[in-house]
């Protein structure tokens, strides 16, 4: 089965686009692999602030289930405001369930992430029954829909910190790759470059904070972590100047990014 394809009308003529060459494309078209982890509690202010940033960033990465002030209304103006600036939304769930499971949480409850998530977060831990749960939901959208398999964790002690666990996780992104577009991840996993590897613990002035998460800089992540994107989050949040410090990341990452990776 494929996955629906995004319509993109230019010049009279209907363009589909898969929705990793769409993220490839905006990456290149607007020079960033920064994706901002906006792990505020008030949508109104990542409403703002992603009017902020926009033009700085490839996808902006929310918790929906830690917002006080969540609607439909505003996640759909959060979308419009993705669509505008050209960057795509990633629900950080971490989806850990059965595949009967996960379809729910998917589709239904207040979220309906389904509805307005381009791309959700996975971890294999319950076999590949997961993917095909989401997969299935996904059909029943007339958008492009993906995800990014949990490889390995940023977090000290992280038990995904096991050869054979992250062998599987590899495995079963090959098998389901019209819906896996990558990982979340700490080192290089596949030598194609069909798989983004979406690395996150990325800081220019801490090496970690209080509860297990550690930082690396963002050439670091790139060179030594195998990223194609870094995922920042309070390097950028607890700034002084959100949009200068957004800049910063921008530059310095895509810059190693088009050095290191040399693409
Ligand atoms: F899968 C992962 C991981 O291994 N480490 C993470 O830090 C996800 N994250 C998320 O990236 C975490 O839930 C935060 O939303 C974000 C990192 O935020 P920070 O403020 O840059 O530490």
């Amino acid at each position: 089965t494929q996955l629906p394809t995004l319509n993109i009308e230019i010049e009279n003529k209907t363009i589909s686009i898969p929705i990793r060459q769409r993220f490839q494309t905006i990456m290149k078209e607007k020079r960033s692999n920064l994706c901002l982890s906006a792990d505020l509690t008030n949508l109104d202010e990542i409403i703002e602030l992603s009017k902020l940033v926009g033009s700085n960033i490839c996808m902006l990465k929310i918790h929906s289930d830690i917002l006080t002030d969540f609607s439909l209304d505003k996640i759909q103006q959060l979308k419009d405001i993705s669509r505008k600036f050209n960057f795509l939304l990633l629900e950080d769930r971490k989806f850990a369930d059965i595949g009967n499971t996960v379809k729910l949480q998917y589709t239904k409850g207040l979220f309906r992430i389904v509805e307005w998530a381009d791309l959700v977060t996975v971890h294999v831990l319950p076999g590949e029954c997961i993917v095909q749960g989401l997969e299935q939901a996904a059909q029943s959208i007339n958008e492009p829909r993906g995800c990014l398999l949990i490889a390995q964790m940023s977090s000290k002690g992280a038990f995904t910190d096991n050869d054979d666990y992250v062998k599987g996780v590899v495995e079963c992104a090959k098998k389901y790759s019209d819906f896996v577009i990558g990982f979340i991840s700490q080192s290089r996993l596949t030598t194609t470059d069909k798989f983004l590897h979406c690395t996150p613990g990325v800081h220019l002035n801490n090496t970690g904070d209080q509860l297990g998460q550690q930082y690396v800089t963002p050439r670091q992540a790139i060179d030594e972590r195998g990223a194609d994107i870094l995922i920042v989050g309070r390097a950028i949040l607890d700034s002084i100047n959100r949009a200068k410090t957004a800049e910063e990341y921008q530059q310095q990452g895509y810059q190693a990014y088009e050095e290191i990776r040399k693409i």
